[in-house]
C-alpha cells in the first residue's frame, strides 16, 4: 500500500490531534484535585520535647501532625469504610469514606450503534489503515455514555480542641500490628491520648480521647462535606447527609464519661470530660449496581444499634483480634538496624540519600498487606485505585476499577502474603458484572459469553470507555486470572466448579467468538487474532511513519487468551479428570489454542515483540509492559518451559529501562523477581521506595494511586518465593543485600505455607506445610526434592 506525502501527513496531523486529545484526557482524569485543604491541620506551633520511637518497629510513626491529606495523613479502615487521620493539636481532621459514595446512577452504557462499524475497522486494520480505524471506532464504538462518575469522600469530621502554643512530646502513628492510630502529646503537663481504628465487626470509625487527669477533654466536633445537610438530632447525634445518586449518611454518636455535652447547630460540645469515644458509622442507599433504593438512615441506626451500649475496651479488643487473625499470619525479618528510632519521615529522606534500611522494607511489606486487610473484606465492595481512601468529589481516574492492570495488581499480595479472603471481594465484584458484560459482547461484537473493556464503576459499565484505548475487551479474561489463582491456592473445588469455571467459561466463549482468522496478505495469515486491539495505552510507529495505538492481535492479547484457555485446560481436569467433563469445550479451546497467533521475537532487536510487526516504539520507556504479561503475572514465558521467549522478553525489560510510575516500577520488581534477578529487584524495590513513595507510605503515581504498594508487597513474596512453574521455589531472587533473614508464612500454589530462614545468602531451614496433601515439588538454586506430604503434614529442608 502506497500513501502520498499529503496523506502520510495528514495521517500524522490526525494521530496527534487524536493523541493530544487522549493526553490531555488522561492528564486530566489524573489531576483533578478539587478539594479545600485549607482547613487541615497546621504543624506551626512549638514542639517540644521529643517523643521516643514507638515499641513497635512496625510502625509507621512521626513527631509532627499531617498538614496535607494525600502524602501525611494516616489510612485506617475496614474494607468498607475509610477514614484519613491527620493528628492535629489545636484542630484535628479525619476525612472518611464509605465505599458506596459514588456519583453517578444505574446507567446502560451499552451502545447500540457499535457493532455495525466492527466489520470496517477491522478490515481497515487488518489493510494497515490504523487512522481510519481509529477515526471510525471512536466515532462509533464507544459505550454510550463513555464517561463513568467519581467514587467520592463521604465526608470531614472536624474536631476542635482549646488553642495550645507548646506542645510537648508529640508523636503521632499507626501500629501495623493493631491497626491503631494514635496522636499523643501534653500540653500544660497535661498527656492527651487519641486514638482512631475502624472496626470490622462493629461496622464503624472508632475515636477514643483520653488525658492524663480527670475534667481536660474540651473540644467541639462538626462535620462538613460539599452539598450535604449537617444537624444534631435530638438523640445526642450528629449527622451528615446528602444525596448524588445514592443517598448518603453519617452518624456519630459520642459515649462521655464526666464533664457535660451539648449538641446545637450541627455541632456536639464536649467540656470538661474524662474520657470520650466517638462512633461515627456510615451508609448509602446503594443495594446494587442496578438498584439504590436502600435506606441510608436506617442503615446508620442499625449499625449504632448494633454496637449497643459497648465499652471502647471491648470495641477495641474485638477490632484488635479481628485484625490480627489475618495480619498475623505473615512475619518478615530482613536485618534490624538502628534506623528504626528514627521517624518514618526521617527513614524515606535517608532511603532517597541511598541508605539501605531493611526494616524500612519489612514495614513497606507488611503496610501493603495492612492495606489490604483495611480496604477489602469479604462481603464488600473490592480495593479501588485509592483502595477507599478518596477525599476527592472528582478524584483522579474517578478513583475506580481500573482492569487493564490496576484491578488486578491489587491483589497480587491477596493468596501469596496470605491474605485470601481478603481476595473475596475481587471475585463477588467481577461476578457482579458478568450480566453487563454479556450484555456487552452481544451489543458491542455480537458475541456469546461476557466482556469487560479497560475500566469500571459501581453501576456495571463494562462498554469501552474515555477513548479509542478503551476499546479494550480483554478485562473479562485478565480478571477470570485472579479465580483460577484462588483455586491454585486453596484449592477450594467448589468454588472452581460453581464460580470460577463459569465465570472463566464465559470470558472465553466471549474471546471464542471475538478470535478471527488473520486474512492473507497479513502476518498472521490462517491464523487466530484479535482484531481491534491495543497494547494498552501505549502507541508505535508504523514502516511509513504514521503513529497508532490501535492494531490487531497485540501481544498482550495473545498472552491473555493463552493463559485463560490453559487455565481453562488446567481447571477442567481438576474438575474431572477422567477427562469427561465439558469435553466439546475443551476441544474447542486447544483447537483455538494450536491455531492461535504465536509470539515472536523481534529479528532486529532480540526483544519479544509487542505488536504483530516489529513496529517502532513510540515511546520506548511506556509505562505499560504489557508484552511481558505471559512472564507475570501469567506464566507462559518461563526459564524452563521456554528459554527463548524468556531471554526475548528481558530484553525487552532491559529496553524499558528502571523507570516508570508507581504501579509500573513495582511490576517491573515482580518481574526481576520472575528473572531470579534478585540485585535487579532489590535496585527497582529501592528506586519504589525513593521515588514512588510518599511520607505516609502511600504509593503515587502521581497522585496517590494504591496499585504500587500492593504491587510493591507481591514483589517483596516474590523475591523470597515463587511457586508460578511446577514447583516451589525458595528464595528464587534474594538479593545480596539480604544477607540474613526469615519469613513465615507465605503461601505457594498447591496448597502449602511456607518458613524460610537463611544466613549469609544461604537457606538454613525452610518448613514447608502441606494444606490440601497435593503433590509438591521444591527446588532450591538447582536442587529439587519431592517428598510426599498427607494434608497438614510438613516437610524440613535443611540447608546448606
Ligand atoms: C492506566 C494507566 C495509568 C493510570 C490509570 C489509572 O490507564 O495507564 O497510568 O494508572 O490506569
Amino acid at each position: 500500500m502506497k500513501f502520498t506525502k499529503l496523506e502520510i501527513n495528514m495521517h500524522r496531523v490526525l494521530l496527534a490531534l487524536v493523541m493530544v486529545g487522549w493526553i490531555a484526557v488522561e492528564s486530566s482524569l489524573a489531576a483533578r484535585h478539587d478539594v479545600d485543604e485549607s482547613n487541615n491541620p497546621k504543624a506551626d506551633m512549638a514542639f517540644v520535647n521529643e517523643a521516643a520511637a514507638p515499641e513497635e518497629p512496625l510502625t509507621l510513626w512521626y513527631r509532627k501532625p499531617a498538614t496535607k491529606w494525600e502524602t501525611e495523613a494516616l489510612p485506617v479502615g475496614n474494607g468498607r469504610l475509610a477514614a484519613m487521620v491527620f493528628g492535629g493539636v489545636n484542630n484535628e481532621r479525619i476525612q472518611f469514606n464509605e465505599e458506596t459514595v459514588w456519583d453517578g446512577v444505574p446507567t446502560d452504557y451499552n451502545n447500540p450503534g457499535a457493532l455495525k462499524a466492527l466489520p470496517e475497522v477491522r478490515r481497515l486494520l487488518f489493510e494497515g489503515k490504523n487512522a481510519e480505524a481509529t477515526r471510525l471506532a471512536g466515532k462509533t464504538m464507544m459505550g454510550s455514555p463513555h464517561r463513568i462518575k467519581s467514587y467520592q469522600t463521604l465526608g470531614d469530621l472536624f474536631l476542635d480542641f482549646p488553642d495550645a502554643e507548646k506542645v510537648s512530646g508529640y508523636r503521632r502513628d499507626l501500629d501495623l500490628t493493631t491497626a491503631i492510630n494514635r496522636t499523643h502529646y501534653s500540653v500544660d503537663g497535661i498527656e492527651f491520648t487519641r486514638e482512631v481504628f475502624v472496626s470490622a465487626p462493629d461496622q464503624a470509625i472508632v475515636i477514643h480521647l483520653s488525658a492524663s487527669r480527670p475534667g481536660k477533654i474540651n473540644f467541639t466536633a462538626r462535620f462538613s462535606r460539599d452539598n450535604a445537610t449537617t444537624q444534631s438530632a435530638s438523640d445526642n447525634r450528629l449527622i451528615l447527609r446528602g444525596k448524588l445518586g445514592v443517598d448518603y449518611e453519617a452518624q456519630l454518636r459520642p459515649v462521655v464519661s464526666g464533664g457535660s455535652v451539648r449538641f446545637a447547630d450541627g455541632v456536639l460540645k464536649v467540656s470538661d470530660a474524662d474520657e470520650v469515644t466517638l462512633q461515627v458509622v456510615g451508609a448509602t442507599s446503594y443495594n446494587s449496581a442496578t438498584d439504590i433504593s436502600g435506606d441510608a438512615t436506617a442503615r446508620c441506626e442499625q449499625y449504632l444499634q448494633a454496637i449497643g451500649n459497648k465499652s471502647y475496651a471491648e470495641m477495641r479488643a474485638t477490632h484488635v483480634a479481628d485484625y490480627q487473625k489475618l495480619f498475623n499470619r505473615v512475619q518478615l525479618d530482613l536485618g534490624t538496624t538502628d534506623a528504626v528510632n528514627k521517624p518514618t519521615d526521617q527513614r524515606l529522606q535517608e532511603i532517597k540519600k541511598g541508605k539501605h534500611d531493611p526494616q524500612f522494607e519489612v514495614l513497606y511489606f507488611q503496610f501493603g498487606r495492612y492495606l489490604l486487610i483495611s480496604s477489602s473484606r469479604p462481603g464488600y465492595l473490592p480495593a479501588n485505585l485509592q483502595g477507599k481512601w478518596a477525599q476527592q468529589y472528582n478524584a483522579a481516574w474517578n478513583s475506580d476499577y481500573h482492569f487493564n492492570i490496576n484491578f488486578q495488581m491489587n491483589y497480587w499480595p491477596a493468596q501469596t502474603t496470605n491474605l485470601s479472603e481478603c481476595h473475596q471481594p475481587y471475585f463477588d465484584y467481577v461476578e457482579s458484572l458478568v450480566p453487563f458484560g454479556e450484555k456487552t459482547a452481544k451489543v458491542h461484537y455480537g458475541a456469546d459469553g461476557w466482556t469487560l473493556h479497560h475500566l469500571s464503576d459501581i453501576f456495571g459499565m463494562t462498554a469501552p470507555a474515555d477513548g479509542v484505548h478503551g476499546i479494550w475487551p480483554m478485562g473479562a479474561a485478565w480478571a477470570s486470572r485472579g479465580l483460577m489463582e484462588h483455586y491454585r491456592f486453596n484449592g477450594d473445588k467448589q468454588f472452581l466448579t460453581e464460580r470460577a469455571y463459569p465465570m472463566m467459561k464465559g470470558a472465553a466463549e466471549f474471546l471464542l467468538d471475538f478470535l478471527v482468522e488473520a486474512p492473507a496478505g497479513t502476518p498472521a495469515a490462517g491464523r487466530l487474532v484479535t482484531n481491534p486491539s491495543h497494547s494498552p495505552e501505549n502507541s508505535f510507529i508504523k514502516a511509513d511513519g504514521t503513529e497508532s495505538l490501535f492494531t490487531y492481535a497485540s501481544t498482550m492479547d495473545l498472552q491473555i487468551i493463552h493463559d485463560l484457555f490453559t487455565g481453562l485446560l488446567e481447571a477442567n481436569q481438576a474438575i474431572d479428570p477422567t477427562g469427561n467433563f465439558d469435553k466439546e469445550f475443551r476441544d474447542e479451546l486447544e483447537t483455538a489454542l494450536a491455531k492461535l497467533q504465536p509470539l515472536q521475537i523481534s529479528p532486529k532487536t532480540g526483544r519479544l515483540q509487542e505488536w504483530i510487526e516489529d513496529y517502532k516504539e513510540k515511546d520506548p520507556h511506556h509505562r505499560h509492559t504489557s508484552h511481558l504479561y505471559g512472564l507475570h503475572p501469567g506464566k507462559q514465558i518461563t526459564k524452563n518451559a521456554t528459554p527463548e521467549l524468556y531471554e526475548a522478553a528481558r530484553k525487552s525489560l532491559e529496553a524499558r529501562g528502571d523507570g516508570g510510575k508507581g504501579w509500573s516500577m513495582a511490576w517491573k520488581v515482580n518481574f526481576w523477581a520472575r528473572f531470579h534477578n534478585g540485585d535487579r529487584a532489590h535496585k527497582l524495590l529501592s528506586n519504589l521506595l525513593s521515588k514512588m513513595t510518599l511520607t505516609n507510605l502511600f504509593d503515587t503515581h502521581p497522585p496517590f494511586q494504591i496499585d504500587g504498594n500492593f504491587g510493591g508487597t507481591a514483589a517483596i513474596a516474590e523475591m523470597l518465593l515463587q511457586s508460578h512453574d511446577g514447583e516451589v521455589h525458595l528464595l528464587p531472587a534474594l538479593p545480596s543485600v539480604w544477607k540474613e533473614g526469615s519469613v513465615q508464612g507465605l503461601r505457594a500454589r498447591g496448597g502449602f505455607e511456607v518458613d524460610m530462614q537463611w544466613k549469609d545468602g544461604q537457606l538454613t531451614k525452610a518448613t514447608i506445610r502441606s494444606l490440601n496433601g497435593n503433590p509438591l515439588k521444591v527446588r532450591y538454586g538447582s536442587e529439587t526434592r519431592e517428598p510426599v506430604l498427607a494434608k497438614a503434614e510438613s516437610f524440613d529442608w535443611d540447608g546448606i
